[in-house]
């Protein structure tokens, strides 16, 4: 029906409110507006830096224009929504985004040109938002930027970090990883709106009384209360108006909260308290596959959870809804297990503040979440201690037993009498201190759990909670498949690729980015040696592009001709950039006792390498001081460095990958079999047409069930030998020099200190030589022989080529539009809906 228009006169507001501009003048006046008014500077002393800042700040109102539409819509229309819980948003930079989805980039270039700007130099001001460490939190990126072009009703939730994940500077005098902090925020951030007035008071510490009126319920009072402060960043979709959010926490202190301590003049001591309270949102957690078990930590997860779920409550009371219907309006998608006290906090939101009785309350919630899980690393499932529970969050330890009393209960009616299961499948693990296992609670409370590729998938059932599908059944635990956004990730990084692609299928660019399986449409094309002439020139043009930048950083020239080999991702042993950097040396020991002559035939290589270790990982840093000093070595030797070169690239980002994946002509994804839950950079460089050297692991195998086994090169062992192998490796070790004489050398050259340190490297040389869990001696050979087939196949180039273009015409099923398909209708039980133009 009509609403009343609430205030004045409906003409006077109608008519002054304005839609989203296109016209290049209407940019142009934006931006010269936001120059004079928001950054009050003037053209002649404007620099790369504010040309940003105002083209920003226009890009941002058309933005908030479509962002509020949506929330409008959606409030109106009252839909299920689904919300993407996670501690990590890996943005990288929005700005390229945001115009090539409101479809103003060619206006926005132009007017820039005409202000004596270039676009490309005012895009690189940005500063990426880094507010993740890896393969996790660049997902949850991916998959907001595919539910806001799917018309679907998502909101991500996650932290304000003030520092993001740290900055990495190498070392000169020893080429080491050091960490700096990363202040992203000390210029204004244009893409956040402070919603100053959504805040919601979160306690931690206190006590816990039960009621033992029989409801069940408590009353939980005392301890600290922080404000959480609302930031949303507008996401949008591509192709339509929708525009989703991304609503980020700040912790603030409770203004009063500390007045007694004022009044006594204990100042210090009020001052200490704010300072704790600004300090749970202050820094983003740069461990990723690892837990320490630290307060702040699990101060972090519950500031988060609990303020989303209050503002989701909230939202849901605001429909008058009676509160049974919960999980018909929301779905819940935990982001691996940081979010899963979002579940204790549902149940204690329900039963202590809402009256529902127990059982009615584990009904919506176990209706309500869905988890994710990410890697089967053992180091990296998370526990944390019943004393720390206990203290921080006294009434959550309640709700937790009492959730493990029930499910004992009901275990033990399955199962009666197996003690052992029991111990297996406890959300409860006996030792000093005992300790919650957080994975257990989230398969418990969840309606679906899901891996992150088939394999994984399996992995998780058959590994990781065996117990569980035993108990559930086999249709809780399913599989979704990584995927990444073609937006960002084709399109915005290598816009020559699309151009061509375009060109080639005959379709509007639009089509196939919003449909990625119309790539298969290249299939037709790959013997045309016109398509196959651009298409190398293209990767010719994005080599020449990586090849300046690196020239520029290191001030050495940089052979666009050689073959570009690419291992970018976190430094880690099972993802073992060790084999990688075992076999450079292993091809420069060989390049050094050739002739001349016989170097002449060789396939010339750049071999490129970034990634962060985590700041106490000392193996990980390790491998990169390794990697560093070979490559000051390799790099100045006149013999060889015409043929092999190595860079390691400082700073990993976003941004970075953005320049090196359209660049390379092989991407090395060699994770030991049945480590790597997926990895999601294989299909982004299989999507810019590069092959893929790998492991028979993760998302690699459905790579190569696409683009078939004849376009991928396999090395290694497969997943079932891999504990066989470890299991040999403890209880019948065969030395090196015996076992795989080729790496033995390898390990000696590097011991001999060629390559310098002084003896530092053995602590790393021993990871392979004892124990050698990641099996490295096992697969050496075989990454060996497969490089050497990579080699010559890139001797035929049309071959190579064809292989190319086949890849990108595969790669449909890793757009991260199927992967949010599969959650919405297989999950989450959403639907689109678009906002009218
Ligand atoms: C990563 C996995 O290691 C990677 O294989 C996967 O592609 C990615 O998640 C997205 O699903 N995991 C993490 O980054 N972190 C943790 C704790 O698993």
């Amino acid at each position: 029906g009509e609403e009343k228009w609430p205030r004045g006169d409906q003409k006077t507001w109608t008519s002054s409110m304005r839609n989203v501009f296109t016209e290049t003048s209407d940019v142009t006046k934006s931006i010269v507006n936001h120059v004079q008014t928001s950054l009050a500077r003037a053209p002649y002393n404007l620099d790369d830096f504010g040309a940003y800042q105002a083209a920003a700040l226009a890009t941002r109102d058309n933005l908030i224009v479509n962002w509020n539409e949506t929330q409008i819509h959606f409030t109106r229309k009252q839909p299920k929504r689904a919300y993407y819980l996670s501690l990590e948003f890996l943005m990288g930079r929005t700005l390229s985004n945001a115009l090539l989805n409101l479809g103003i980039q060619p206006q926005t270039e132009q007017s820039l040109s005409s202000l004596g700007f270039s676009i490309e130099d005012v895009l690189v001001q940005e500063r990426d938002a880094a507010l993740g460490n890896g393969g996790l939190g660049r997902l949850a990126a991916c998959y907001l930027d595919s539910s806001a072009t799917q018309e679907l009703p998502v909101w991500g939730y996650g932290l304000r970090y003030k520092y993001g994940i740290f900055m990495q500077l190498i070392k000169e005098e020893d080429g080491s990883q050091l960490e700096a902090p990363d202040p992203w925020l000390e210029h204004q951030n244009p893409w956040e709106l402070p919603r100053l007035d959504v805040v919601y008071e979160v306690r931690f510490y206190g006590s816990s009384e039960r009621l033992n009126d029989g409801s069940g319920r408590a009353v939980w009072s005392g301890g600290q209360e922080v404000l959480a402060v609302a930031y949303d960043v507008m996401i949008p979709g591509y192709g339509t108006r929708n525009t989703n959010n991304l609503r980020l926490w700040e912790s603030k202190p409770k203004r009063g909260f500390d007045l007694q301590s004022f009044n006594a003049g204990d100042y210090e001591h009020a001052v200490e308290a704010s300072n704790s309270a600004a300090a749970i949102t202050s820094v983003l957690y740069p461990n990723d596959h690892t837990t320490f078990g630290k307060e702040l930590r699990l101060k972090q997860q519950y500031f988060w959870t609990a303020a989303s779920l209050a503002d989701m409550m909230r939202r849901f009371k605001n429909m008058d809804k009676p509160i049974n219907e919960f999980a018909e309006y929301n779905a819940i998608q935990l982001n691996d297990t940081h979010p899963t006290l979002a579940i204790v906090e549902l149940m204690r939101m329900l039963v202590d503040e809402e009256d529902v009785p127990w059982s009615q309350a584990w009904t919506i919630v176990t209706n309500t979440f869905f988890f994710t899980n990410h890697t089967v690393l053992p180091e990296a499932l998370e526990k944390w201690p019943v004393p720390l529970m206990q203290h921080l969050l006294p009434r959550h330890l309640q709700i937790i037993f009492d959730i493990v009393r029930r499910f004992f209960l009901s275990v033990e009616k399955k199962f009666p009498g197996d003690v052992a299961r029991l111990a297996r499948m406890s959300l409860i693990e006996e030792g000093f201190p005992q300790q919650i296992r957080m994975a257990n609670l989230a398969v418990v409370a969840s309606r679906k759990v899901n891996g992150v590729a088939e394999l994984h998938s399996e992995l998780v059932r058959k590994n990781l909670f065996p117990d569980f599908v035993e108990f559930f059944g086999k249709s809780k635990f399913s599989n979704v498949t990584n995927g990444v956004t073609p937006r960002r990730w084709l399109d915005q990084c290598n816009p020559a690729l699309s151009q061509l692609i375009t060109d080639t299928l005959k379709l509007p660019r639009d089509v196939w980015l919003k449909d990625l399986y119309k790539l298969e449409g290249l299939l037709q094309h790959v013997d045309d040696p016109k398509l196959q002439k651009s298409w190398a020139a293209v990767k010719r043009q994005n080599k020449e592009r990586l090849a300046h930048f690196v020239e520029q950083m290191f001030g050495l020239k940089v052979d666009a001709s050689a073959m570009f080999d690419v291992q970018i991702k976190r430094l880690h042993e099972y993802k073992r950039q060790t084999l990688n950097i075992l076999g450079v040396i292993y091809r420069y020991l060989l390049l050094k006792n050739m002739t001349p002559e016989e170097r002449k035939k060789v396939n010339k290589k750049v071999v490129f390498f970034a990634g962060k270790a985590a700041p106490g990982y000392y193996v990980a840093k390790l491998t990169i001081r390794l990697i560093v000093n070979v490559s000051r070595v390799i790099n100045a030797d006149p013999d060889t460095n015409q043929y092999l070169s190595l860079f390691f690239l400082p700073d990993y980002s976003v941004s970075l990958a953005e320049v090196l994946i359209p660049a390379a002509d092989i991407s090395q994804q060699i994770s030991t079999a049945g480590t790597e839950a997926s990895g999601t950079s294989n299909m982004k460089f299989c999507l810019s047409g590069g092959l893929l050297l790998g492991t028979v692991d993760g998302a690699n195998i459905e790579i190569a069930e696409e683009v078939g086994e004849d376009n991928v090169f396999f090395f290694g062992h497969l997943t079932p030998d891999v504990d066989k192998l470890r299991y040999e490796h403890t209880y019948h070790p065969v030395p090196v020099e015996q076992k795989c004489p080729e790496l033995a050398k390898v390990l000696d050259a590097v011991s001999s200190n060629i390559f310098g340190g002084n003896g530092v490297y053995e602590p790393l040389l021993n990871t392979v030589r004892q124990g050698d869990y990641y099996i490295l001696t096992d697969d050496f050979d075989s990454y060996i022989r497969a490089v050497e087939m990579v080699d010559e196949a890139y001797q035929d180039q049309t071959e190579w080529i064809k292989k190319s273009i086949r890849t990108t015409a595969k790669m449909g099923k890793f757009s991260s539009d199927r992967a949010i398909q599969d959650y919405a209708q297989e999950y989450w039980n959403i639907e689109s809906s678009r906002v009218s133009e």
